[in-house]
């Protein structure tokens, strides 16, 4: 792809190609790409301007790398040197756990989002990956918790998602141990889509991307957020319910019910069978 710059931050990267893609690039390889609430900030900023453009139909996640050290990383989980007592702490001294927002927003983009894995999936990190609908794993990459060596857990999508990713023996694994998968280990339990060599991870991810372009975008909108209904509880109903709401609105019975408010008069939606 032509990738431009769409965007001025300072953490991240964030660039489109004008044929449907765009792509989000934590960009901090000298901390293993560790996210700060500066970093969560941008990251929102950007994937919320991607929900915004309709001409952008799939998101590549992944880590500007490798360091100067030559390792790569996708994301080594939330900045253990700006941790509060409290929280992550902001350039205002406010103590936060913004990563949440992030998930939820990549949770609920009526897009697809797939994620590119060099290097360390670590913490934070890692579920950030999980969380993308696709995952696709370059052949260096490494996977793991760390939470209850550090001092944290993530028990929302962290562990409850994980669980019905990867089962729950596995999950509950992955957290109690904490120890680290390699791309191999990721793939056979289900955890990444496939494992390709790190020269091809960009080709084949703009691949995969290309392909869910062919199809119909609402189609694909009602999947997604019909997978997240299933395990999301009321909040992913609310999702599906959102995109039938949505069609219902291109109806011409659901226009009948607008223009007969505007027009006031009574609606009139006998032209609509009670079909079976
Ligand atoms: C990722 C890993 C395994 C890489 O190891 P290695 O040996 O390749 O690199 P090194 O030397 O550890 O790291 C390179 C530089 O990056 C910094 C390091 O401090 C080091 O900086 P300098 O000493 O060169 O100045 N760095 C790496 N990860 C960092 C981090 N997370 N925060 C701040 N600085 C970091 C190895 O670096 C590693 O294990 N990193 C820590 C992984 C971790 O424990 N992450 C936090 C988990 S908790 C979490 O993310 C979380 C949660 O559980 C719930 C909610 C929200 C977040």
């Amino acid at each position: 792809p032509n990738w431009t710059s769409a965007g001025t931050y300072t953490d991240i990267r964030f660039e489109t190609s004008g044929d449907g893609l765009a792509r989000i690039s934590l960009n901090r390889p000298e901390k293993r790409n560790a996210f700060r609430p500066l970093t969560v900030q941008e990251l929102c900023d950007a994937f919320n301007r991607v929900r915004d453009d309709p001409s952008i139909g799939v998101v590549l996640f992944t880590g500007a790398g490798p360091a100067a050290d030559g390792v790569w990383s996708f994301c080594a989980g939330g900045d253990q040197s700006v941790r509060g007592d409290g929280g992550y702490l902001d350039d205002s001294g406010l103590p936060r756990l913004n990563v949440l927002d992030l998930q939820r927003i990549i949770r609920s983009l009526p897009k697809v989002v797939i994620a590119l894995v060099a290097g360390y999936a670590i913490g934070g990190g890692q579920v950030l990956h999980l969380l993308c609908d696709l995952s696709l794993a370059a052949e260096n990459a490494v996977f793991g918790q760390t939470g209850p060596r550090v001092g944290s857990f993530d028990g929302g999508f962290g562990a409850g998602y994980l669980a019905r990713v990867v089962g729950q023996r596995k999950a509950r694994e992955i957290w109690f141990l904490c120890r680290r998968y390699d791309a191999a280990q990721a793939l056979a339990m289900g955890l990444v889509n496939a494992v390709v060599p790190l020269e091809d991870l960009e080709r084949e991810g703009v691949a995969w991307a290309r392909e869910v372009l062919q199809h119909s975008p609402t189609a694909i909108r009602c999947l997604k957020a019909a997978f997240n209904a299933e395990t999301d509880g009321l909040a992913g109903i609310q999702e599906l319910a959102g995109q039938a709401t949505h069609l219902f609105y291109r109806t011409s019975e659901g226009q009948e019910g607008r223009n007969a408010f505007l027009e006031k008069r009574d609606p009139d939606f006998s032209g609509n069978a009670w079909l079976p």
